[in-house]
């Protein structure tokens, strides 16, 4: 038998085919990824089989072929009645397990009452003040034995007590409930921006999370240590796995360090990816970090296998979708979806092709379900567990993403843990700086999304999409709120409250079991939060935008140039730079776009300045007035823009300051535009837009002539 060919057999056809072009990729993550891979790439890398140390594999040993993931469509909007009733219509039509957005008052602590949250109730997920409207959500839903997600984790403590007292309404005990808290406070900080309290608090509330249900919730998944959220915020594979690794070690280390048996809690640690276009690698990044998380587990002295066994949730990316020609976003859906099952997750969210607009409809909520339902029912894929196993390339790349992450890993250690290296700043400005490589990428063209700046459609159609009337949510919450501050037992509930402000004060008992007695005497979520943030104080931070990344990426640009050509002319006219102010208003803690504007517009020569998150439209004017500055760039990903945004446009034109121009931009549906206008917004910029264009625009409005791309000044002028 002759010798099987080899890559170097193969070389000098592959570069004759060619003309010797290099057809190396040289990935984001700085991994070099050949054209070729062959069994030489393998030697010595084998995997072993699911449900076996170091589980790359997968945690199962039987994997789908045994149980398919669960579907697992993450949802709310709206009241509790509402979003009670879509959760049914879609277990109905095929959905297996619940997940609960809820709205970001809720996230932040506030009751839907409070005054810096009118825009934001009922908006980007469902309104909870009480445990009445958890019973409400869960109305004809048994919890004893369907599971549920609930991403939380500012607010962690009130939402995970109302539930547990709601299922006791239910008259199922705490022991039989089965699902996730997602509770992962350090990605708040990186990336997520939900926070409430400052990092040593919150980390506190993290460990009691993990003793109350280690020791009375067996089936409850006690945190999600989420990436998730750092991919969407533009992290590389590399990124996403070393700092999510780092985190729940991090959380693991400090639950033992409050004393728990690492075995006793360690089996229910699960974890979040995001799961976009690069479908290998984001099959490679769930394999590679299943075998990350067995290293560091038994680094730590676990015993038992389940706590090794990484098991994991994914949704696929959010970012990756346009508004530009939307269906193909059902089509990227399906992509992610794929790598994400082939990667072997247990539980999976697909997302909706309305996504870069609003929340998904009845019909767009379908269709991203069926991609699922597809998956698993028609194509045969569930039949043999982790099918890619084996595959030369897949293998190797999974080497080098752990390679990668733990050279990472090493680093977070040296600087003394992951609270330690989130409280220096460090990953949240390399997440930024992926994200700014990434959109300067996509805006020169050389990453291609088609439909948005490749093969554009001159006219796009409308697609119907959810509205969501957050002035009458507000309205009913209020009511049920009266209602049941009326009919509780006032001084049981104070009791109750004060306890739980002593307890966080000294650092007594367990803050979810007071929250718990809280709960049951019908404290709402704004009172529980508020007993907690007494003794806590609430977390600020101020947006520290990277630099230069635009610069370099235009270097031999002539666009870029004219429009920092203009940005000089500006400057002379006015005898000091423009000046941009980028505002976050509302409880909307998005902040990847409004960072990249920032550090994009201060590369072309603006002086800007980032308002820190959640101010109300008050703070952004003073802020805007005190800076003197020229225009006003809101951005806005959680629907909140039609209240907000207009209302600062109204206190700058009280304020005497009409002149100040105000744009827009994130997550901002077509037929919002003309209201939008007409309040008087000179500038919309939806997903998809680019960043030098949507300068030359701003560089417009501050009266400067300035040439449509392709075409330089004088032709302009004539
Ligand atoms: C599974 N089981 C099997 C099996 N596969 N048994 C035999 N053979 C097999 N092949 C068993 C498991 O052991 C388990 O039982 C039960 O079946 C369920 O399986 P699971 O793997 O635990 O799945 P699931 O219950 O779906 O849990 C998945 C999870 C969990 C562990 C990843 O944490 C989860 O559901 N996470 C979802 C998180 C989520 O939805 N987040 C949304 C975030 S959105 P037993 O008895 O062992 O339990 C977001 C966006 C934003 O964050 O920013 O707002
Ligand atoms: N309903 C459905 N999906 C949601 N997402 C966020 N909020 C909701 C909601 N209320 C999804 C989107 C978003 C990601 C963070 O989660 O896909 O990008």
């Amino acid at each position: 038998m002759t010798d099987a060919p080899k890559y170097e057999d193969w070389k000098p056809l592959a570069d004759k085919e060619v003309k010797g072009r290099d057809l190396t990729w040289h990935t984001p993550e700085g991994i070099e990824v050949k054209p070729l891979y062959t069994s030489e790439d393998t030697e010595g890398l084998d995997p072993g089989v699911p449900g076996i140390a170091p589980f790359t594999r997968g945690p199962y040993a039987s994997m789908y072929t045994g149980r398919p993931w669960t579907i697992r469509q993450y949802a709310g909007f709206s009241t509790a009645e509402e979003s009670n009733a879509f959760y049914r219509r879609n277990l109905a039509a095929g959905q297996k397990g619940l997940s609960v957005a809820f709205d970001l008052a809720t996230h932040r602590g506030y009751d839907s009452d409070h005054p810096r949250v009118v825009g934001d109730v009922g908006k980007a997920g469902v309104a909870i003040d009480t445990v009445r409207d958890m019973e409400i959500l869960f109305d004809q839903i048994p919890l004893d034995t369907m599971s549920v997600s609930m991403t939380m984790n500012g607010a962690v403590i009130p939402v995970l007590a109302f539930y547990i007292v709601a299922a006791e309404r239910q008259g199922v005990s705490q022991e039989k409930l089965s699902g996730t808290i997602q509770n992962d406070i350090l990605k708040e900080f990186m990336v997520r921006n939900t926070y409430i309290y400052p990092p040593e608090p919150s980390m506190r509330i993290v460990s009691d999370i993990i003793a109350y249900t280690s020791a009375n919730m067996p089936k409850f998944n006690s945190i999600s240590i989420s990436g998730y959220h750092m991919h969407e915020a533009g992290a590389t594979a590399v990124q996403e796995l070393a700092f999510t690794i780092a985190d729940g070690k991090e959380y693991a280390k400090r639950a033992m360090e409050a004393g728990l048996d690492i075995d006793a809690f360690a089996p229910r640690l699960s974890f979040f990816w995001g799961i976009g276009m690069n479908f290998f690698m984001e099959i490679a990044k769930m394999r590679a970090a299943r075998h990350l998380w067995h290293d560091v587990m038994e680094g730590l002295g676990a015993q038992n296998p389940k706590s090794k066994m990484l098991r994991t949730h994914c949704q696929t990316s959010g970012v990756s979708l346009q508004e530009q020609d939307p269906y193909n976003n059902v089509i990227r859906t399906t992509i992610e979806a794929m790598a994400a099952v082939l990667g072997g997750t247990q539980s999976l969210h697909t997302n909706a092709l309305d996504e870069a607009i609003a929340l998904p409809t009845d019909f767009s909520a379908r269709i991203a379900r069926n991609t699922q339902l597809v998956i698993q029912e028609e194509t045969g894929i569930t039949n043999v567990a982790d099918p890619l196993g084996g595959s030369y390339y897949i293998e190797s790349l999974t080497a080098a993403l752990v390679d990668e992450a733990k050279k990472m890993l090493d680093e977070v250690e040296a600087a003394g843990g992951m609270t330690e290296y989130v409280a220096s700043g460090k990953p949240k400005a390399q997440i930024e700086q992926a994200a700014a490589a990434k959109q300067a990428s996509v805006d020169r063209g050389e990453t291609v999304i088609v439909g948005v700046n490749k093969y554009r459609r001159d006219k796009e159609d409308e697609i119907d999409t959810l509205d969501i009337d957050n002035h009458a949510v507000r309205q009913s919450q209020i009511a049920r709120l009266e209602k049941v501050r009326a009919g509780r037992d006032e001084f049981a509930c104070k009791a109750a409250l004060d306890a739980l402000a002593r307890g966080a004060a000294q650092r007594e008992g367990n803050l979810l079991d007071l929250a718990v007695e809280a709960a049951r005497h019908d404290a709402t979520l704004g009172e529980i939060s508020q007993a907690m943030e007494d003794a806590y104080g609430r977390y600020d931070t101020n947006p520290k935008p990277v630099r230069g990344v635009y610069s370099e990426a235009y270097s031999d640009d002539a666009r870029y140039a004219q429009v920092v050509e203009g940005v000089k002319a500006v400057e002379r006219r006015l005898g000091r730079a423009p000046r941009l102010m980028v505002a976050k208003m509302g409880q909307d803690g998005h902040d990847r776009g409004a960072n990249v504007i920032a550090s994009a517009f201060a590369d072309m020569g603006f002086e800007v300045v980032s308002g820190p998150l959640f101010q109300t439209p008050e703070e952004t004017r003073d802020m805007a007035l005190e800076n003197d500055v020229d225009a006003i760039g809101a951005s806005s990903l959680a629907a909140g823009h039609k209240t907000l945004i207009p209302e600062l446009i109204g206190l700058l034109k009280d304020a005497g300051r009409a002149d100040i121009k105000v744009i827009a931009g994130g997550v901002i549906p077509q037929k919002d535009y003309d209201f939008l206008r007409d309040a008087g917004v000179q500038g919309i910029y939806g997903p998809g837009s680019n960043v030098v264009e949507c300068a030359a625009d701003v560089l417009r409005l501050m009266g400067h002539n300035m040439p449509p791309a392709g075409e330089d000044l004088d032709e302009a002028a004539e």
